[in-house]
């Protein structure tokens, strides 16, 4: 009982040395109760070894369906990971591709119509392979007002920029107010022009238009409603070939809706090639004269923005470029 022997038991009896293994494995379960219990003593024996050979053997399969089980999900997401990527890098050289195809077709766009591109959404769709798409969306950025502009004053030392911001807010019911804390956020001095205007302002101009959520007062709803028309790039003029009815609207303090919709009807038969055209329009010869210096007949700057998809990876460049494509603002997403 003291030392076992490093005989493996034979899985099902055998001639050699039966009773004295099982003895030594389990000795009260295989001592013989009567005579000729050795075969039962055989069986008993036979009967324990297979059982534990059972359970090793289980456990050995429980262990290696686990560690297998586990290596085909570290090899799936390895997998699924690596597709991924891959449709990841397609899609950003495809998005990118979008955007050199833009340059091409702005500069097609340039030669046959020198005024506008206004708003236009292209979506590509041949040619790309299955699952694979590419949707881009060019916006003149010209049609806008540029926010960091509004504290330029003119010779009168008014701020007609301002004016049209505080008009723009009133156009859509919003609380013109929010156009003097815009101006506190951008201004470099500290002097409040509200009650605790200046508190947290950046004293610089804005980067982005989505910088307009830091300002207190512009929440959601004002971001919403404003940002279409406003802008932070382009050479501070608003295009009239290209603005929309609200930013038509907010031009100058005695525009009315009527006046803007007669500028977009008149702009859709004979697009504007003079700044000096707009007093054409019935009802615009005085303000026609008071806007010349902020208004242009020509885009300046353009949004271009690609999205591209690969096996439902998307990828989205957003760029803004001048005219003569220089890349003021580049963002992948
Ligand atoms: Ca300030």
């Amino acid at each position: 009982m003291a030392e076992y022997p490093k005989v493996s038991p034979p899985l099902t009896g055998g001639d050699q040395g039966e009773g004295e293994h099982g003895r030594l494995i389990t000795p009260t379960r295989t001592l013989p109760r009567q005579g000729g219990g050795d075969k039962k003593e055989k069986q008993g024996h036979s009967l324990n070894q297979a059982g534990s050979a059972l359970i090793i053997t289980l456990l050995v399969v429980t262990t290696l369906v686990a560690l297998t089980v586990e290596f085909a999900y570290e090899v799936y997401i390895d997998t699924t990971s690596l597709a991924n990527w891959n449709n990841a890098q397609k899609a950003s050289l495809i998005a990118k591709s979008g955007q050199t195809f833009s340059t091409k077709y702005i500069a097609e766009v340039k030669k046959r119509a020198p005024t506008a591109i206004g708003e236009l959404t292209l979506p590509i769709t041949k040619d790309l392979g299955t699952g694979t798409g590419l949707l881009i969306q060019m916006e003149d950025e010209s049609a806008k007002l540029n926010i960091n502009n509004i504290l330029q004053q003119n010779l009168s030392g008014e701020m007609p920029y301002m004016d049209s911001l505080k008009n723009l807010l009133e156009y859509f019911n919003i609380n013109p107010d929010i156009a003097l804390i815009i101006a506190d956020w951008i201004d470099s001095d500290s002097e409040p022009r509200l009650p605790r205007s200046e508190d947290i302002a950046k004293n610089a101009p804005l980067w982005s238009v989505e910088e307009l959520k830091l300002i207190p007062g512009v929440n959601k709803e004002v971001f919403d409603r404003i940002s279409p028309y406003i802008t932070v790039f382009g050479d501070n003029l608003i295009n009239i070939n290209t603005a929309k009815l609200p930013l038509l609207a907010s031009l100058h303090p005695d525009m009315t809706e009527t006046l803007a919709k007669r500028i977009i009807d008149y702009r859709e038969t004979s697009p504007f090639e003079d700044t000096s055209h707009l007093q054409r329009v019935t009802g615009m010869k005085s303000i026609g004269i008071d806007v010349l210096g902020r208004i242009s007949v020509k885009t300046s700057a353009i949004r271009v923005t690609s999205r591209a998809t690969v096996n439902d990876i998307t990828r989205i460049i957003e760029s803004i470029m001048d005219t003569s494509y220089n890349i003021l603002f580049w963002r992948e997403a």
